[in-house]
């Protein structure tokens, strides 16, 4: 199963909106007979194409994957048929599938006489996917909110300026974060304030290939010379405006765009906003040695009056940014 993990785990496979999923043939004596993964949406899933691999060599043999073989006809077939078709005897998997439309392998499997084993290394099958299976499970997308704050918790001065808060480490920082992600959202209110791009770039300021979605949420009309609707800006980066100032409302309408993983980027009141619905699923936030004393909140009211109502996420990560060029270092926190 660990094999299957570091197949599923295959580097260059595009991001979402599939799961990772790896799987091993094995053979009476442990030898593996075939090696296979899912290379993306579209493309087969990891039974197929490890079956695909072995060809006769599949019968009789034990099937180790990472995840429950899918039940359902999708872009691609059910791959507890393709199990069974081949001959396959035994098949271990890690994580079931919470996708209830793929779901029900196992069962099919075990009916038709199968020996299946669930659960193993389940934890890291699910470590592995952790965006995929928090969307799948909550039907909507993963939220990680990200900001960056002076050392007395500014994110922008009294005139409004913010650029820059954080290092150019942390901006660079940012953009791989950004690139991880499927949707970069703002308020309408950042947009007609800042005008980010929000684009993805490279070292060299080049849009990296594939570009997020750039979605902006509000009721206010924005003039169409924002740098967000510049598409030739961003290589070709898709815009949507949600129209809503509901953060329930607006990863709906992004769900069923088959987005799975939110970069909030701000600002103030769309942060307030999502924290206060409970949406905020993970905060990444760079600390930049620096006091402005006046200024705006990365924040706005929360409605907290008291000490003992400060919401208080549990960290789980702290790294130091070192300064490229002289400048000085800036921390990234992780809290959950
Ligand atoms: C598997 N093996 O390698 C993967 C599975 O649209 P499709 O046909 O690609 O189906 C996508 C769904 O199938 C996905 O949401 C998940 O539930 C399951 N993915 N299943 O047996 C695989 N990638
Ligand atoms: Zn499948």
């Amino acid at each position: 199963m660990s094999r299957a993990l570091e197949l599923a785990a295959t580097p260059g496979v595009p991001l979402g909106p599939n799961p990772r999923v790896g799987c091993v043939l094995l053979a009476d004596d442990g030898s593996v007979v075939a090696e296979g993964f899912h290379g993306g949406a579209g493309t087969p899933h990891a039974e197929a194409d490890a079956l695909a691999r072995a060809g006769a060599a599949a019968r009789g043999t034990t099937a180790v994957v990472t995840l429950e073989p899918c039940n359902h006809t999708g872009r691609t077939g059910p791959c507890a048929q393709a199990l069974l078709a081949a001959g396959v005897r035994r098949v271990v998997l890690a994580q079931s599938d919470p996708n209830p439309v793929a779901a029900g392998g196992a069962a099919t499997l075990a009916a038709a006489g199968v020996d299946v084993a669930t659960g193993l290394l389940a934890d890291e099958a699910r470590a592995l996917n952790r965006v995929w299976t928090f969307a799948v499970e909550h039907g909507r997308p993963f939220v990680t909110w990200k900001f960056a704050t002076t050392l007395d918790g500014r994110s922008a001065a009294a005139d409004g300026t913010s650029r820059w808060v954080s290092s150019r480490a942390a901006r660079l920082d940012t953009h791989r974060l950004r690139a991880l992600s499927d949707t970069m959202l703002v308020g309408t209110a950042t947009v007609a304030v800042d005008d980010p791009a929000l684009t993805v770039r490279d070292e060299e300021d080049q849009p990296l290939a594939r570009q997020p979605l750039r979605a902006v949420m509000g009721l206010r009309d924005l003039a169409a010379d924002r740098r967000i609707f510049d598409a030739a800006l961003a290589g070709g980066a898709e815009t949507v405006h949600l129209r809503t100032r509901d953060p329930h409302v607006a990863l709906a309408e992004l769900f069923v765009r088959d987005r799975q993983h939110v970069f909030l980027e701000g600002g103030p009141t769309l942060a307030a906003a999502f924290l206060a619905a409970g949406l905020v699923d993970e905060i990444v936030v760079y600390v930049a040695p620096a006091l402005l004393g006046a200024g705006l909140p990365a924040v706005a009211d929360l409605g907290i009056t008291t000490i003992t109502q400060a919401f208080r996420p549990t960290v789980t990560d702290i790294t130091v940014l070192p300064g490229l060029d002289g400048e000085q270092p800036n921390v990234r926190l992780t809290l959950t």
